[in-house]
Formats: C-alpha cells, structure tokens, sequence
C-alpha cells in the first residue's frame, strides 16, 4: 500500500472481474459509479452459493434449505443494521432501491399525516426519487411544496432552511450528497430544525451510505432510504430505515403474503415489523449478497473509504483546471464534498463528450442525471459527470483529463467547438 493511501487499490481492483475487461480496445475506466458500483467477487460468488445450494423461500418453510435461506436473509438484515448502526434488525425493510423506499414513506406515513395547507420541505439537490413523490404527495393531500435553494457556491442554503421549516412542515426530505454536486448536506441539523417543529425528517441516502460512515441513530433522522445497488451490492435490492416507533405507528403499505398475521374475509391484522413492510416473497439472494456487500465495505473502513474519495477527488479537482473550456457544477472544496465531479464544455454537448471518452474505454455519466430541476437550475440541459468508488485511482483520473484534452482537440479540429 503506498505511503499515505487509504485503501489498498491495487487488491481491491483483482476482486472485482470486470475491471480487467476491455472497452473499444482500452482498459476500461469505470468512473460512473454514481449510477451504480461494480461488484466484488465475494458478491457474485454469494449470489451463485445461494442459487446453487440454498435456493428456498423464506419464512415459511420446517424443511433444511428454507431453513438456511431465511437465517442467512435475517443475518444479512443484521449486517445491514450495523452498517448504519440502526437501532434494531426490525428497523431495517428490505425495498427494491432508494426509489421505492421514499415512496413507502410518502404513501405510507404521507398519506396519514400529511393534509390540506401542510407543507413538505425538500432541497435544490433533489434527484427525481426525492422529488416526485412528495410532489405527488401534495396533489394527493393539498399540501404545499417547499424548496430550499442552493448557495453560489454549492451548498445548500441553510438559512433559508431555518426559514422554510415553519409549523406547517410536516416532512422535510434531503440528500445527505447531491449526486450531482456532490455537495454533502448537513442532514442532523436539518433533523434537528425538523423536529423542533414536530416533523420527520426523511433522508436520501443513495449517496452517502456507500461512500462514507453512516449512523442513522447519531444524525438523528426518522428515515433513511437507499440502493444496495450503490454500493458493491446488486440491483433489486434497496433499504428503508425507520425509526421504530414511526414504522409501529405507520400503516402498512403494500398487502399480500408474509405482512399478514390474520386474514379472515372481514378483515386483516399486521404482521410484526419489519415484516408489516415487505409484502410477497422477498428478493433473498440480493438481500444476502447485500449483507457481503456490507461486510466488504466494513472491513475496508468506511472512513478509508471516505478518505479515499475525497484525495482522488482533491487531485481531480486540481488537474480539471488545466481544462480551460470545461466549467465545473458544485463547491470545489473536498470538504463539503463526495466524489462525485459534473462539468460541462462550452461548446460541446455533454454526450458528445462521453461518447468520446467511450472511445477510450472511460465510462462517465452524461444528461440531466435525474435532476432536471437542479440541472436547469445552472442554466444548462446537460452535464458530464465523472463519479469515484474504492478501486479508483488517480491514474485514472489522468486518462479521463487526456481524453478530455483529445475530446476537446478533436471537436476544435472538426469546427465544432
Ligand atoms: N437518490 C439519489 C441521490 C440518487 O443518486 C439516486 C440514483 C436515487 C435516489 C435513485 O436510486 P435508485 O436505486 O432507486 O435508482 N442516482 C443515479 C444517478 O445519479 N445516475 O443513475 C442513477
């Protein structure tokens, strides 16, 4: 490991197959991790041995293989738990990703909370997931939208929060990181401004719980919401933490198999938590490849991998200002920052940029990142984002600036920029 670094890179990277693989003849450069994380071996490997030993439903079965599934999905639960040091295993509902666990809460507590004149407070730096459904919420109810606005330099606003957190708020929903600022947002005192007023505070965590330590009980939120998917995990998968006595309080949203304790043609009683939440046969694979996944950040040191980001992120920040026509979107100042860079040139569109950067085997973003109200909000329709994950290097950061250089020499020859 080289002097200063916080993570071993070079051992990561042989953990994860596809790293080795090529694009359009190049190495590939996976810098989109934002989107979604590549997956270690220990991951695919603990989806095969599910399929290939254990394969059975859960929670219903006295035979051995149903047995062994359902012990090793509540173990994953429990992993989960201790990842972002939640309060209880029953805290923790098994979602499909940060999409569905923010719609669990706008419908579930939304609905019986929230009425006529009420109002929801969300942020600038909202990706759709964290937007519509509060926003589809207040249709619902005849609540009121409220947006707290971003600062010159990226940051969110804060004394406009202390402002547009009043009596009426019910709810208040954040980003604890933009993902396309990468601004990170002070949620524990957003919580606590909240609370003050009696309302939850519901954080999108899709960002920050694969990046950096999490502990949902210190920040002081009702909810937390995000995607395995993120972070080393597969797709399919998602988490929502609650506060226990909000989720015993909260009726139930989806019905069917597993959330029931009794049904008769009358009616029906609720199953204990977390099983209230998570209706029908559950996704048992993804659920216990989550918990490795989880377990191969931990031991990694979610701090290390904090760490991590922010040097690569410093060095890119240092090396794009030799991008004369390139401008940046979000503070420049690792500390109140992820690893997350979106830029745009001048003159050329951002897809041009990233079908270029695909010729050299470099994988960013490109488009309004499911946050077009943020990204009109800069004057612009499109960005390129390049985003960093634990086996990222600062090798690579330089293969992103040339391709940049050739992109930008290229579209200059060709009388396009
Ligand atoms: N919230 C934030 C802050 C996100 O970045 C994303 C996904 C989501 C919610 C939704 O997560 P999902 O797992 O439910 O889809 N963000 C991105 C992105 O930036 N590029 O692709 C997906």
């Amino acid at each position: 490991m080289a002097a200063g670094a916080h993570l071993d890179v070079e051992r990561i990277r042989a953990d994860f197959p596809i790293l080795a693989r090529k694009v359009n003849g190049h190495p590939l450069v996976y810098l989109d991790n934002a989107a979604t994380s590549q997956k270690p071996r220990q991951v695919i490997e603990s989806l095969v041995d599910y399929y290939e030993r254990y394969n059975s439903n859960v929670h219903r079965g006295v035979h051995t293989l149903s047995i062994e599934a359902t012990d090793a999905y509540e173990d994953a639960r429990g992993k989960v738990q201790r990842f972002i040091n939640a309060p209880s295993p029953q805290s923790v509902i098994w979602t499909r990703n940060t999409s569905e666990s923010l719609n669990l809460v706008a419908y579930a507590w939304g609905d019986a909370n929230v009425g006529p004149g009420d109002e929801i407070v969300i942020t600038a730096m909202e990706h759709h997931s964290n937007i519509v459904p509060w926003q589809q919420l207040a249709f619902r109810t005849g609540a009121t939208l409220k947006i707290i606005p971003e600062t010159e330099t990226g940051r969110l606003d804060m004394e406009q929060a202390a402002e547009l957190i009043t009596e009426r708020t019910k709810i208040v929903a954040a980003t604890h990181m933009s993902n396309v600022l990468g601004t990170v947002i002070d949620v524990k005192t957003l919580a606590a401004a909240a609370h003050r007023v009696d309302a939850v505070m519901v954080v999108d965590g899709a960002q920050s719980a694969p990046h950096m330590p999490v502990d949902v009980q210190d920040l002081d939120c009702d909810f937390f919401a995000f995607s395995a998917h993120k972070m080393l995990g597969p797709m399919g998968i998602g988490i929502l933490y609650g506060r226990p006595e909000i989720l015993e309080a909260m009726p139930a949203w989806m019905f069917g198999g597993d959330m029931i304790l009794e049904v008769t043609y009358e009616d029906a009683s609720w199953n204990d938590l977390p099983y209230k939440f998570e209706a029908g046969t559950p996704n048992v694979a993804d659920a216990i490849a989550t918990g490795v996944a989880a377990d191969y950040l931990s031991a990694l040191g979610m701090e290390n991998v904090w760490a991590h980001e922010r040097q690569l992120t410093q060095y890119a920040l240092d090396r794009f200002a030799e991008l004369e026509p390139i401008r940046l979107l979000g503070p420049r100042e690792v500390d109140s920052k992820g690893g997350v860079i979106s830029f745009f040139h001048d003159s050329i569109h951002s897809h041009d940029l990233g079908t270029a950067l695909d010729q050299l085997g470099i994988a960013i973003r490109t488009g309004h990142h499911c946050a077009m109200p943020l990204i009109r909000s800069h004057d612009i329709v499109s960005a390129a984002r390049a985003s960093f994950y634990i086996y990222n290097t600062e090798d690579e950061v330089d293969v992103l600036i040339d391709g940049l250089k050739e992109a930008d020499r290229y579209f200059s020859k060709a009388g396009v920029a």
